[in-house]
């Protein structure tokens, strides 16, 4: 019984997933009576939407509560593969960013930062393209979800996050914080303002954004907002120690462990609360 509930659960999301996972919509085989399709023009002359979830939270809304690698379509781009978290404080959440265990490079050039890079089922980059893409029309929030290698966790939530475009580096605008790791983005107990994150442009080892003399992502071996350079860097080298690599070495969150400890797991996550269009 159980297991013939579970075949059953696997083949109604399989259906949904092949209703919808031809990017290049419209499609014409597309069955109307699809929990995805929604008919919004019933004119005998208009031609059929094709409507893909936009994100994490538009397939939990369909039902889909277990987590894993879904297509969505943010916007009128083409689709693409996310990773979605249908648990963590009750909400769909679209993953950009997963270290556990350090079978990816993360040092890494702008154009691959910019389309993403990894595996969606170990550790990966979504790509600031992509983010751009999920939450430039919408009220968005973010969250960060980090463990140390005992077993600890603490997580970081902004009421507000988005970022610009390309032509303006990506620049991070984040604000409204509430959690348990301590805001690692928007201002900075020990440092002040020039190592605050928000407002700063996206900087990579090719690509120098920083307030810094050197190019922060080659002196840390990472991509981030650096500024002058950091009190947070989950892009960092992954370390199987997280002591003993040196001062602001590996993957940090000076709020929640300081600047010596590098964090065994991370993850960086958004909801889009409101679409605006
Ligand atoms: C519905 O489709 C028809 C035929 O393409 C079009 O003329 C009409 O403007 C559409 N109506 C709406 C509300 O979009
Ligand atoms: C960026 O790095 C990738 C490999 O990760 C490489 O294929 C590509 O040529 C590099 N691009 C630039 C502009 O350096
Ligand atoms: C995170 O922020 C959102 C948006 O303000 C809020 O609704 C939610 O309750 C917050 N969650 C936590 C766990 O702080
Ligand atoms: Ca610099």
């Amino acid at each position: 019984m159980m297991l013939a509930g579970k075949l059953m659960y696997s083949l109604m999301i399989i259906i949904v997933i092949i209703n919808t996972v031809n990017g290049n919509c419209p499609d014409d085989e597309k069955e109307t009576t699809s929990p995805v399709v929604t008919i919004t023009n019933t004119s005998v002359n208009a031609t059929p939407e094709c409507v893909m979830p936009s994100d994490c939270k538009a397939w939990k809304e369909l039902g889909i509560k277990q987590n894993g690698v879904y297509p969505i379509k943010p916007d009128n781009g083409p689709a693409f593969q996310v990773y979605c978290d249908m648990e963590t404080d009750g909400s769909g959440w679209t993953v950009f960013q997963r270290r556990q265990d350090g079978s990816v490079d993360f040092y890494r050039n702008w154009t691959d930062y910019e389309n993403g890079f990894g595996d969606l089922a170990g550790e990966f980059w979504l790509g600031l393209s992509k983010i751009h893409r999920l939450t430039k029309e919408g009220s968005n929030t973010l969250r960060v979800d980090l463990e140390d290698f005992e077993g600890n966790t603490a997580y970081a939530n902004y009421s507000t996050f988005s970022f610009s475009d390309g032509s303006t580096e990506y620049i991070l605008t984040v604000g409204g914080y509430s959690g348990t790791a301590g805001d690692g983005l928007i201002t900075d107990p020990i440092h002040g303002d020039i190592t605050k994150h928000n407002g700063m442009k996206f900087t990579t080892r090719d690509n120098d954004n920083d307030n810094s003399v050197v190019n922060c992502a080659n002196g840390f071996n990472g991509a981030w907002w650096f500024n002058h350079c950091y009190q947070s860097h989950l892009n960092g080298p992954y370390y199987t120690n997280p002591t003993g690599n040196g001062l602001w070495r590996g993957i940090i969150w000076l709020d929640w462990k300081g600047d010596s400890y590098s964090l065994r797991f991370t993850e960086m996550k958004l909801v889009v609360t409101i679409k605006h269009k």
